[in-house]
Parts: structure tokens; sequence; C-alpha cells
């Protein structure tokens, strides 16, 4: 695939935004001896060489019926999101999860995060929101939710699981590659996990399928595919700046309208495979 020029752009200033993960090397996680909690293997080495075809998938109502399952699950890497469930629904969502990303929400709150088998034996990614400053010492101490206890808790009794805490300012800067390329105002809230994931796979992956995150034909108000809640704003946002994500993930790819429309996959070309 050759990247036109708008959408090569897009791609390089996606890139420069070099995947960061919190390490240990800041105050205060140096002081508290983070630099031998965190996986010995940064992220950004997770692969010598990139995965070859990536899926993501959204956790979009529009997934329910699909019969996506199959092609899902043929991909190197697929990367799920918070509490999405794979378990009853294979057909439309597969089975297989190599990577999930989860917001603080599921660390801190009563999801089950310690016994549950969606978060084993897979590499684990969580982030929580904080501030646009990301001071890392008000983080720790005010965390929008408290993700560390838990994290602390599953590095000391697993500690061969990948499990990594997404640097704040990483998070930020995507946010501020969304404002650059939008003409409004966008709210100055994060950005959403979809979006995240998808940064994260186009550093790991040559090329990323993404499963309705552009609406197909399929879109309903059904916000997850795994439960019954109705609302427009799961798809086009409230909090995150859902709906920006999603026109400039539509300038990034170059599969057709008609394509998105019916198959609801927009295709990516990872960073491995764009000079800037
Ligand atoms: O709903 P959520 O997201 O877990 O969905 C994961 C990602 O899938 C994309 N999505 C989802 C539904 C939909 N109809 N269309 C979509 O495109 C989005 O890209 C979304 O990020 C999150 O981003 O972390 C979020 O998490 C939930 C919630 O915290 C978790 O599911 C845990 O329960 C948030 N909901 C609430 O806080 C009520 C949601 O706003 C964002």
């Amino acid at each position: 695939m050759v990247a036109q020029r708008g959408t090569q752009d897009l791609l390089c200033q996606l890139k420069r935004q070099q995947l960061r993960t919190v390490d240990g090397t800041e105050e205060p996680f140096a002081k508290l001896g983070w630099r031998q909690l965190v996986p010995g293997k940064p992220l950004q080495q997770l692969r010598d060489t990139p995965y070859r075809t990536c899926a993501v998938v959204t956790s979009a109502g529009a997934l329910l019926r699909s019969s996506l399952g199959k092609e899902i699950d043929s991909h190197d890497a697929v990367l799920r999101f918070n509490a999405a469930p794979t378990r009853g629904f294979e057909d439309h969502v597969g089975s297989k999860t190599t990577i999930r990303i989860i917001n603080s929400q599921i660390l801190a709150d009563s999801y089950h995060f310690a016994s549950s088998s969606l978060y084993k034996n897979i590499t684990l990614l969580a982030w929580d929101p904080t501030s646009y400053s990301a001071n890392l010492e008000k983080w720790y101490s005010k965390p929008d939710y408290d993700l560390f206890p838990a994290y602390v808790e599953r590095r000391r009794s697993s500690p061969s699981q990948l499990f990594y805490i997404l640097h704040p300012a990483f998070i930020w800067h995507l946010w501020d590659v969304l404002q650059n390329n939008i003409d409004e105002d966008i709210q100055p809230n994060p950005p959403s996990s979809g979006f995240i994931g998808i940064i994260v796979m186009l550093s790991l992956c040559e090329k990323v399928d993404i499963y309705e995150f552009i609406p197909s034909r399929r879109h309903t108000t059904l916000c997850h595919y795994y439960d019954y809640y109705h609302d427009m704003a799961c798809t086009l946002g409230a909090y995150h700046p859902l709906l920006y994500e999603k026109l400039l993930v539509r300038r990034m790819t170059e599969t057709s309208m008609d394509d998105l429309s019916n198959n609801g996959k927009a295709v990516l070309s990872g960073f491995s495979q764009i000079t800037c």
C-alpha cells in the first residue's frame, strides 16, 4: 500500500509521538523502585520485527452479527479494549487476544481485575487520563482512578506478564495531533482507548485492520456488542473527542468509502512502512 501525501503527513505526525510507558526512571516512580517493577523489556521493543498484520477490535455494537470472527482471528496480533469479552461472541469478534488496553476504571473499580481471565496471559496496557500538564508526582497522588495498587499487585504476582502503564505525555501528545489537525476547538479530554490503541498498533505492526471504528452500514445505537445499553454517544463521543478521532482515522486510511461502509474495516499502514 502506498500512502498518499495528506495521509502520509498525518501518519508521520503520529509516528513522531514515540510510544512511551512509565519506565520507573522519573519521580515519584524512581524512588518507589519502579525501575525493578516494570517489565524489563520496553513496550517499544516488544518485537524484534513488527507483526505483519494486526486487528484492532473496537467494542462497538455494530460488530454484533458481523460474522468477522474468523477474519479477525487470522491476524498475527489482536488488540481488544477494557472488559470486552470474546466468549459467546466468537463468530463476530473472534477469540484471539494478544494485547488489551484498559483504562484506569478497570483497575480501580469492580471489574474483577485480579480474578478475571480477560486480563490474564496477554500483554496489558493501562492508562489514566490525568491532566494535560502531566506532573507525575501530582498524578501519582491523585489519579482519575487509582490504577497503581492493582498494577503493583499484578506485577508482583505475575512478573512474567507484560503489563505497562502508558505515559500521560504520550496520551496528551496524541490529543495535540488531533487538535492540530482539526479546525474547531476540541474538548480538552484525552482520546479514547480506541484511538490510543490504533496508534499503539501502528507502532507495532506493518498493517493494521481496524474494525468498526469508522461506523459501517451496520451502525447502531447499541453501545457495545456485549451489552444492552443504547446511546449514540458511545459511537460519536461525549467525554472523549471520538468524532474527531474518527475523522482523522478516515483521513489516514486509503480504504474506499464503499469498503468502509460494507465491511466496517479501515486498513492503515504501520509506521514501519512509511518514510517520513
Ligand atoms: O466503551 P469503551 O471505551 O470500553 O470502548 C472501547 C473503544 O471502542 C470504541 N467504540 C466503542 C463503542 C462504540 N459504539 N464505538 C466505538 O468506536 C472507542 O474507540 C472506545 O475507546 C474507553 O475509551 O476506555 C471507553 O471506556 C468506557 C468504560 O470506561 C469501559 O468500557 C469500562 O467499563 C467508557 N464508558 C464510561 O465511562 C461509561 C467510554 O466512554 C470510553
